[in-house]
């Protein structure tokens, strides 16, 4: 048992329907694929697979319908009928009641798309399951069966777009010789339907095409992305479109020449534009400037609005700052008016343990999808200010920076598969709660036996908190060690370095107290926010306590809302994440006589560095923090079983790789 079917394994199932029990007209490979899925694995009644034009308006969702003698699945796309296999799959495969099934289902955003962080010499950026799954060197020669796997994975979840590469993009990615790489990956995603993008480096024409510079407004610039979009569209004639991250962290864009980043981007969408293409711009922009970098994005953006074409979409992170633990939404949700946005999540764990840690990360996903950002009165919420729902968008999105790899079980973690799974299926119905997320891929990837299901659900749905508590409770940010993001290093700070980059930045801890500043007596942050969040988190008295380290610079003593002082408040916080790490040792213990061996002992030795990792966390964070508090560790606390010193030398070898 190594993981790699994922949540696609039908264990009570010896054979599927004969193939006369399926109905349908027509042939494609993706009913094919539909048909071969029925016939290994369904063994309930008849299926009937039908494409009803009439159903258009459901895009590629679905009806589920029991007749008397079979079960009736209808699209107006192939692709849809698909994922309606797929969907009484999965209810067969969680024994739920295939009886009385009248089932509609559209998708909350149209283009539900993975990002991989993969680089062309096979290393992933914030990767922890090994090398990348595109052996560029072999394609498009050798076709590793995992291609398939992974396609069939993400179909069975909804998800329907890729982009291959890292968005600190090779501009090498673009030449021809990749390009028809490119090709043979996405003719096995086609019949699963999902289309490929890409990443671009925004410097390709110079570097690449010879010329004397990138400058969106130069006419020969202009030309080589046009032809070379014509080239891409060659080969592969359904290609997406582009992810760009450009000025950002050194990589090339439009400012090197004084343009905007709507120049930019309108360059790319209007040769994109004839062939149906998109342009996916990322807001994640920061410099190191005197300006918050929780403020920049927004500055920049916002002047911006109306600036860009139809197809073009605002790519951005959930938060203002960069994928930490918990972070507040971003406040560029809702504030552009006339642009379409995305949000951008990340599944792989880079500030939540790495592969180590066990995160279930539907409930920070479903944290932001349900923030109120107010901008259209209250219920506002990111999902509907993304999802077509308070303004009408030519095209939704919403995108995740993958987990995956080419280590066996996927993901590194077995655990962590579950937040692959989680965000498709939030892409796919952004309404799904948490819970049920977690219960149907438990019982799709372990058992049914509640003795099992229930506990563990409990551990999953209360890990990312635990995580937070242990890394950075009460909106603490990015204290992590320096370039890797591993371990803790709130005292990091390097003479010379960029200031923005050093958690001293982030914390400020002195005597007085620790938090950021981020209201109009500082950095101002909150103003970005609309009514009433500006005062809501403007006030520390109605900040909720969660998110007070990220707006307010509290004193050691301030008395928080449980009557505890800063201070205290802190160092149980610390504590209680500790201790529930401990707890879900106990409880994936209990669960030996439920779980094949292999499992059970990855998951067991994963927990026990996460186990150590928090202490490690709990111990480096106290002792830092105290040598400003001065205060003690309640007594009844567990006492730090290491030095401050001897924490501030560890250095890992985890260093990463741009
Ligand atoms: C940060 C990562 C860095 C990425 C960057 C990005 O540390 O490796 O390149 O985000 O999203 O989280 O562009």
């Amino acid at each position: 048992e190594d993981g790699s079917q994922l949540w696609l394994r039908f264990p009570n199932v010896k054979n599927g329907i004969s193939t006369d029990k399926i109905i349908s007209k027509g042939k494609n490979p993706t009913l094919d694929i539909a048909k071969k899925e029925l016939t290994t694995y369904w063994q309930g009644q008849a299926v009937e697979l039908r494409t009803e034009k009439s159903l258009k308006n459901l895009k590629d969702g679905y009806t589920i319908i029991s007749g008397l003698d079979k079960i009736i699945i209808s699209s107006a796309k192939e692709t849809g009928l698909l994922y309606g296999v797929y969907h009484i799959l999965r209810l067969q495969q969680t024994q739920s009641d295939l009886t009385h099934l009248n089932i509609t289902e559209k998708p909350s955003y149209d283009v539900r798309i993975l990002n991989h962080w993969d680089n062309l010499d096979g290393s992933i950026e914030r990767g922890y399951a090994g090398h990348s799954l595109w052996k560029w060197e072999d394609l498009p020669g050798t076709i590793s069966p995992r291609y398939e796997a992974y396609a069939r994975a993400n179909a069975s979840i909804g998800i329907n777009a890729v982009v291959l590469n890292n968005v600190n993009a090779s501009p090498n990615m673009l030449k021809n010789e990749y390009l028809i790489k490119v090709k043979a990956l996405a003719d096995i995603f086609r019949p699963y339907g999902i289309k490929v993008y890409l990443s671009v480096n925004f410097s390709s024409p110079k570097v690449i095409g010879g010329l004397e510079n990138s400058d969106p407004l130069n006419k020969k610039v202009q030309e080589w992305w046009k032809q070379k979009t014509n080239e891409i569209y060659k080969i592969i004639p359904d290609f997406g479109g582009f992810l760009v991250k450009a000025n950002s962290e050194g990589q090339p864009g439009p400012q090197d020449y004084g343009r905007t980043h709507a120049d930019g981007a309108n360059m790319m969408a209007d040769v994109l534009k004839p062939h149906g293409g998109i342009v996916m711009w990322r807001a994640f922009v920061y410099s190191a400037s005197p300006e918050d970098r929780a403020k920049q994005a927004y500055l920049e953006f916002l002047p911006l609005d109306g600036k860009f074409r139809d197809n073009v979409i605002i790519q951005i992170k959930n938060g203002p700052i960069d994928f930490q633990p918990r972070e507040p939404f971003n406040p560029l949700f809702g504030a552009l008016k006339k642009t379409s946005e995305m949000v951008e999540f990340q599944i792989t764990q880079e500030y939540l343990g790495f592969s180590n840690h066990l995160v279930f990360l539907g409930p920070l996903f479903k944290e932001t999808l349900d923030s109120d950002t107010y901008a259209y009165g209250k219920g506002s919420t990111v999902s509907k200010v993304t999802d077509g729902t308070l303004r009408p968008a030519k095209l939704t999105a919403i995108s995740a920076v993958a987990n995956i790899g080419d280590e066996t079980n996927w993901t590194g973690n077995h655990f962590a598969q579950a937040n692959w799974y989680a965000f498709g299926r939030l892409a796919w119905n952004h309404q799904l709660g948490s819970d049920q997320i977690a219960g149907e891929w438990i019982k799709m990837t372990f058992t049914d036996d509640k003795n099992f299901v229930n506990p563990v659900k409990e551990m999953m749905l209360s890990s990312r908190e635990t995580a937070v508590d242990y890394m950075m409770p009460l909106g603490l940010h990015h204290i992590f060690a320096f370039d890797h993001h591993y371990g803790p290093e709130p005292w990091g700070n390097i003479p010379g370095g960029r200031p923005d980059w050093m958690p001293v930045y982030y914390h400020k801890a002195d005597e007085n107290g620790l938090g950021f500043n981020r209201t109009q007596t500082g950095s101002n942050a909150v103003a970005q926010y609309f009514p009433p969040l500006n005062e809501t988190y403007g006030n520390i008295e109605t900040c909720p306590e969660n998110l007070i380290l990220w707006f307010h610079h509290v004193p050691w003593k301030y008395t928080m809302k449980d009557g505890k002082s800063l201070w205290d408040e802190l160092c149980y916080t610390y504590d209680k994440g500790v201790k529930n790490v401990r707890e879900y040792q106990k409880t994936w213990d209990r669960m030996e006589p439920y779980v094949d061996a292999e499992r059970f002992h990855h998951v067991q030795s994963r927990l026990k560095i996460q186990s150590k990792d928090a202490v490690w966390w709990k111990d480096a964070c106290l002792l830092y923090f105290q040598t400003y508090s001065k205060m003690p560790i309640p007594y009844d606390i567990e006492r730090p079983v290491h030095e401050l010193e001897d924490l501030k030398k560890i250095k890992l070898d985890m260093k990463h790789h741009n």
